[in-house]
C-alpha cells in the first residue's frame, strides 16, 4: 500500500513538473490555446494542492509513528523484551573462509591479475574462474594464476554468476561465497571488509556510489551513479519498510562484488533464473523475498582493464539494461515456498553475557 502510494507520488510530481514547460510553449504557439492551457492550468494547481497536502499529511503521520512508537515502546519496557536481535536469524556467524567465484568473457588483459590479487588474500580457500565462452586467452592465464576453471556454455553474464554459485558451494571448506568479475574494477583488499560484515548478515553487497572511493574514468559515471541510486529506490519500494526506508538499504542495484553466506547460498540458488545482465538485482530481490538479510557496504571501484562486455558498452545497452532492471523489480513475482516464510533473519544472536547487561540496565 505504502509503496503504491509513493509510486503514485513520483508520478504526480513528474506529471506537475512536466506541466509547467508544456503550458510555457502553449502560450508561445501562435494560435489560440486559451481553453487547454486553462484546463492544465486546472490540473498544475490541483496537482501542486493534492502534493502540498500529501506531504502535511507525510509529516503528521510521520509525527504520530515517532511518538507512537516511543510510547508503546516505554509501556512494554525494552529490558523485558523477550526478542534480542538476531532471534529469527536462520544461520550461524560465517567464520569467514571464502571461495571466490571470478565471471569472466573475454578478460585475458586482466583476469590474471584479477586471479592473483584474490587468491592471496586471507581467508581465501579457492578460486574459481567462470569462462564464459571466451576467445582468447582467459582461462589459459587463469589455470596459469593458479584458479580453478569452469567452462558456462549458457552465454550471458547472470549464467556465469549461477554457475559461479553452483561451483563455490563444491567447496566444502568455505562459508563464504565471494563473487567478483575479471575485470580488474574490484580489489582483493576490500575482502577484508566482506569478512567483517558477512558475520552480521547473510548478504554483503558493495557500493560504487560513495565519493572518494571511484576512480575517475571508472563505469560509475552519472549515468551509472545516478541510475544505480534511481533504481535503489524502486527496489527499495518493492521490498518496503517505514522504519528504514525499504527492506535494505541499498544504493547501487549493479555491483557484483558480493558476499554469501553458504547456507544462504543452498537457500535461494533454486529461485534464481535470470541468465543476464540484470541478475544483480534479481539477486536481491530473492534475497529479500526469503527473508534474509542483506546489507550494503563501500567498496573501492577501478577502472576497467580491456573493453565492456556489459551496461557500459554504449549508452543504449546501458538504458536498455536499466531498463530491464526497472521492469523485473516491478514485476518480480514472490516464489518463497510457503513453507519457508519463517520470521525474517538478522543479525547473530547478542552473546549471552551482553543479553544479561542489557537485560539489567548496563549500558
Ligand atoms: N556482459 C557480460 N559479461 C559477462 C558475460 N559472461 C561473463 N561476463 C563477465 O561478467 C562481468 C561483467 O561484464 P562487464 O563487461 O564488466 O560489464 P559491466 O561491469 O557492466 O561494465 P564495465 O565493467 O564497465 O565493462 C565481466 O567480468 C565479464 O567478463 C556475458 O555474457 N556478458
Ligand atoms: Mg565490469
Amino acid at each position: 500500500m505504502a509503496r503504491f502510494l509513493v509510486l503514485a507520488v513520483i508520478v504526480l510530481a513528474l506529471l506537475g513538473a512536466a506541466l509547467h514547460p508544456l503550458l510555457f510553449v502553449l502560450n508561445l504557439l501562435p494560435f489560440d490555446s486559451r481553453g487547454l492551457t486553462s484546463v492544465l492550468d486546472i490540473a498544475k494547481s490541483f496537482i501542486a494542492d493534492l502534493l502540498a497536502w500529501g506531504l502535511i499529511g507525510l509529516i503528521a503521520a510521520m509525527g504520530t509513528l515517532v511518538a507512537f512508537g516511543r510510547w508503546s515502546r516505554r509501556r512494554s519496557g525494552i529490558a523485558k523484551s523477550s526478542r534480542s536481535p538476531g532471534a529469527g536469524s536462520a544461520s550461524e556467524p560465517a567464520q569467514g573462509r571464502m571461495v571466490v567465484a571470478i565471471t569472466a568473457y573475454n578478460e585475458a588483459d586482466a583476469i590474471t591479475g584479477v586471479v592473483k590479487d584474490f587468491s592471496t588474500q586471507e581467508g581465501v580457500v579457492k578460486t574459481i574462474v567462470i569462462d564464459n565462452n571466451s576467445e582468447d586467452a582467459t582461462a589459459a592465464l587463469a589455470r596459469r594464476a593458479g584458479a580453478t576453471v569452469i567452462q558456462e556454455t549458457r552465454q550471458g553474464y547472470g549464467y556465469a554468476c549461477l554457475r559461479g554459485l553452483e561451483e563455490a558451494l563444491k567447496v566444502h571448506a568455505a562459508d563464504v561465497v565471494v563473487l567478483v568479475e575479471g575485470d580488474g574494477t574490484f580489489a582483493g583488499a576490500d575482502l577484508k571488509k566482506f569478512q567483517a560484515y558477512i558475520t552480521q548478515a547473510d548478504i554483503v553487497v558493495g557500493t560504487r556510489v560513495v565519493p572518494g572511493l571511484v576512480e575517475p574514468g571508472s563505469q560509475m559515471d552519472y549515468f551509472f551513479t545516478w541510475g544505480n541510486i534511481a533504481v535503489s529506490a524502486l527496489l527499495r519500494l518493492r521490498f518496503w519498510d517505514s522504519q528504514f526506508l525499504g527492506a535494505a538499504r541499498l544504493s547501487d542495484v549493479g555491483c557484483t562484488y558480493r558476499a554469501i553466506r553458504r547456507d544462504a547460498v543452498l537457500r535461494i540458488l533454486p529461485a534464481l533464473e535470470v541468465g543476464q545482465d540484470h541478475f544483480s538485482p534479481h539477486m536481491m530481490l530473492v534475497a529479500l523475498d526469503y527473508g534474509l538479510s542483506l546489507i550494503e557496504i563501500p567498496i573501492t571501484f577501478r577502472r576497467r582493464i580491456g573493453t565492456s562486455k556489459g551496461a557500459s558498452r554504449s549508452m543504449w545497452k546501458g538504458l536498455r539494461v536499466g531498463l530491464a532492471m526497472m521492469w523485473h523489480i516491478m514485476t518480480y513475482q514472490p516464489r518463497r515456498p510457503v513453507l519457508d516464510r519463517g520470521p525474517r533473519s538478522l543479525a547473530p544472536p547478542v552473546p549471552e553475557d551482553v543479553a544479561a547487561g542489557i537485560a539489567s540496565g548496563r549500558s
